[in-house]
């Protein structure tokens, strides 16, 4: 049973609302999806295959690494300003958080913003959504809490409100913009900004350009955490779909491309072989990558070039090595 502040309308229009409900893809053409991206001249897998249960709980565990220095440093970061990125917030915004997740960072905000209208989470995982939603609705009483189930990278719908609120500020922390190519954060951003409207504000966590030997250990770290998340894909893989990969067979490779800007997570091919899916056989050469992730990393300069058609930027916080930057940005 949802809490009496997570809004029981709104809690059975989740239920029943079709439209943002993302009904489980459509297995065939998912299929046909992998088939195509194995088939090309760098295969490669979407990064969105990382996060079936065990993956999430692994992404989890890469968040407390020493080596990933990106969580505890916006954390950080949404800590020692927090009073600023209240004033540039204002009052009674309603929040819309892309990607809620465990809904741990968004803590920081409403224990210190002075009023917020209510508070709506956004994620695929229903399962996840819920149980931290309830778990937020027991620690904020006050809180109105209106959770959508979506995938929020497609077009969704924000249900309409009977609620009074200063303007919707759209919350993606994590730098997890930085796992989309550079065309399609923009596109994205820009549907951010047409759904939240003219007045709406962005706060954004974004991971930002440095020295590559700190980019590259953080995504090779020491416990093998990172190489197992990768690897997880290839299981992933195997159990939703059916494949027949040999996880042995394979090794976590990430570099900084500085060329692009970014990481790039792979899986290595540890000799000759060939995998099964759907009737289809892939081989794959010894050494053969299956690229699996792309990190891009920004300049604030980058990011505000790519988003200026739409988003004016207010204010950056960032910490004292300029490793990771909180922006706050206005719709145009
Ligand atoms: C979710 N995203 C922001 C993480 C990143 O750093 O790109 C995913 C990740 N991949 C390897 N480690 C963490």
């Amino acid at each position: 049973m949802p809490a009496g502040n997570l809004w029981d309308l709104d809690y059975l229009k989740m239920q029943n609302n079709t439209e943002n409900i993302v009904l489980p893809d459509n297995k065939k053409g998912t299929i046909k999806e992998i088939v195509q991206s194995l088939s090309k001249a760098q295969k490669e897998l979407s990064c969105k295959f990382f996060y079936d249960e065990y993956g999430s709980r692994l992404f989890e565990q890469i968040s407390e690494l020493e080596e990933y220095y990106l969580t505890r440093t916006e954390i950080s970061i949404l800590n020692n300003n927090i009073k600023y990125i209240s004033d540039a917030v204002g009052e009674d915004a309603l929040i819309l958080e892309l990607g809620s997740g465990s809904s741990r960072k968004i803590r920081i905000l409403l224990d210190n913003f002075k009023s917020v209208a209510a508070y709506i989470p956004v994620d695929i995982s229903r399962d996840f959504l819920l149980k931290s939603s309830n778990q937020l609705s027991e620690d904020y009483s006050n809180l109105k809490i209106i959770p959508i189930v979506a995938d929020y990278t497609r077009p969704f719908t924000i249900p309409e409100l009977k609620i009074s609120f200063s303007k919707i500020v759209a919350y993606y922390p994590g730098s997890t913009i930085g796992n989309f190519k550079m065309e399609q954060a923009e596109n994205f951003l820009k549907n951010i900004s047409d759904l939240c409207g003219k007045n709406s504000g962005l706060l954004i966590g974004i991971d930002l350009k440095k020295e590559s030997k700190i980019l590259e250990r953080a995504y090779n770290d020491g416990k093998g955490i990172t190489a197992k998340f990768n690897l997880n894909i290839l299981k992933n893989m195997n159990s939703t779909f059916g494949t027949n990969f040999e996880i042995n067979k394979w090794k976590h490779i990430a570099f900084y491309n500085e060329e692009y800007g970014r990481i790039e997570m792979h899986l290595q091919s540890l000799e000759e072989q060939s995998v099964r899916l759907n009737g289809t056989s892939i081989s794959f050469k010894k050494d053969e990558t299956i690229h699996t992730e792309n990190s891009y990393k920004y300049s604030i300069e980058e990011f505000e070039e790519m988003i200026k058609d739409f988003y004016r930027l207010i204010d950056v916080w960032s910490d004292s090595d300029n490793k990771f930057a909180v922006c706050y940005f206005e719709a145009k």
